[in-house]
């Protein structure tokens, strides 16, 4: 039985189909036979950015004329499904450079910026990042304490990032800070700007093929025309967010997926007394739940897909698909790690880097208990973070 049990293929259009059965095309040939490697000895595999960037996986939903795809958002989630069949830090990668480095560069930056930024980042030749989480900020970006400062013709930039995603190797950072009035504002931060810096943070047990780093920012003049002009406030960062979420809510299913496929046909293979373990009552539950929640979060994230098309889906409607699908996807790893035995534990079969990289996606874009308590507002109307 494979994932797809609800035939929902059958209410995508063909580009729709034909945009993953290509990217599922790519990921197998191109991220499979060399991911685990990469993720044992913690490295990121830099040669597929540009790779990536050929297959136009990266701005799918920026319009054609600025390098990206012009794709609705239902493709756009099809493709960080297909990539985090393949692994989650790839999907981490291709969703910041989608979501959080083109998406605010489009949607708050002047036409200069577009021109000049967009198409290098639609074809890989620049990797971006985004600065929002500080040391002493993260569930609550609003205390930020980075600073933009006008002097003169320029602003100054002080501060630092920490968790950020590309960041050692990103060419630019799409960075958040107070100015003088205490707005939020956004900047693009160039790499070999005087005073950055994006040093490499080491040690992870989890997104290891996903390269991780701080930002640090000691008196960083920045010109004029690196503000993003058209949007201040929080209202910014958190509307970029809003799309990064809603393509985990679809990436994560990939992650669930992979997990599935890998213990069934393990189920099918592994003989114990006699006969396959698949043939137990008690593998068999675990499979079926597995596929019941991925054919629910499949379609969870199918209408918030066709929300998001009609420019409908709330911040509380993407909480509430980024939380359930990426708290599946963890429950079906660990559930697909037990039906492999030891052999669950071996980098020879994806589950537990699947697992791993899951505690990162289930605490970043919003912990789970943040989006629980974003939903628990919308209910009642009264957030409980004041
Ligand atoms: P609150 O008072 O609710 O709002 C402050 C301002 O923001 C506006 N706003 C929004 N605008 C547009 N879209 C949204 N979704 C918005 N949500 C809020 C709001 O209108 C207001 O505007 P203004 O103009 O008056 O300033 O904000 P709050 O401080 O109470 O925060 C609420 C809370 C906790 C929900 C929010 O801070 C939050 O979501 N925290 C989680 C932080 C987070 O998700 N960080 C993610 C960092 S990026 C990342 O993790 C990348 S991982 C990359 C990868 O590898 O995939
Ligand atoms: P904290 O905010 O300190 O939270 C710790 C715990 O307290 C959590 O369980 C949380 O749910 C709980 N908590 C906090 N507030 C409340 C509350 N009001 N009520 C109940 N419980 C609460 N950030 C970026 O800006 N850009 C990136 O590219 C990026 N990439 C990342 C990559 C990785 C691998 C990781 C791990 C993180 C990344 N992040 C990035 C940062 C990520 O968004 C933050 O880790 C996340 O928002 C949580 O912040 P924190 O780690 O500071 O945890």
């Amino acid at each position: 039985m494979n994932t797809d049990f609800y035939a929902i293929e059958d209410l995508l259009s063909e580009d729709q189909v034909l945009v993953q059965n290509s990217t599922a095309d790519f990921i197998q040939k191109n991220v499979k036979p060399i991911i685990e490697e990469y993720a044992q000895k913690a490295s990121f595999p830099q040669h597929l950015v540009s790779r990536f960037g050929e297959m136009g996986l990266f701005g799918p939903a920026i319009p054609v004329e600025y390098g990206g795809g012009g794709m609705d958002y239902i493709s756009y989630g099809l493709i960080m499904q297909e990539v985090e069949k393949g692994d989650s830090g790839l999907r981490s990668m291709a969703s910041v450079q989608s979501s959080l480095v083109m998406f605010p560069i489009h949607e708050f930056g002047s036409e200069a910026q577009k021109k000049k930024f967009l198409p290098k980042l639609a074809t890989g030749e620049y990797l971006g990042c985004f600065g929002l989480t500080e040391p002493n900020h993260g569930s609550n970006p609003s205390g930020m304490e980075t600073t933009l400062k006008k002097e003169g013709k320029h602003y100054v930039l002080n501060g630092a990032k920490m968790w950020i995603t590309n960041s050692p190797v990103a060419d630019i950072a799409v960075v958040w800070a107070k100015n003088e009035e205490g707005r939020v504002k956004g900047v693009i931060v160039e790499k070999g700007m005087k005073g950055f810096t994006a040093p490499e943070i080491h040690n992870k047990w989890s997104l290891r093929a996903s390269i991780t780093g701080e930002l640090v920012f000691d008196n960083v003049i920045i010109p004029e025309e690196n503000i993003l002009p058209l949007k201040d406030g929080l209202g910014a960062p958190m509307k970029c967010l809003d799309n990064a979420r809603y393509g985990i809510a679809w990436g994560a299913i990939g992650a669930a997926m992979d997990c599935y496929e890998t213990a069934k046909d393990y189920s099918l293979e592994r003989i114990q007394f006699d006969q396959p373990i698949g043939g137990f009552q008690l593998t068999q539950k675990k499979l079926s739940e597995m596929l019941t929640e991925i054919t629910k979060a499949q379609l969870l994230a199918l209408r918030l897909g066709q929300l998001k098309n009609a420019g409908k889906a709330t911040t509380a409607q993407i909480s509430m698909a980024k939380r359930n699908n990426v708290e599946i996807a963890l429950k079906i790893a660990r559930e697909a790690r037990q039906i492999l035995g030891g052999m669950g534990i071996t980098g020879d079969y994806p589950i537990m880097r699947h697992m791993m990289n899951l505690e990162s996606v289930i605490t970043y874009e919003g912990t789970h208990d943040i989006h629980l308590l974003i939903l628990g507002a919308e209910i009642t109307g009264i957030p409980s973070f004041k």
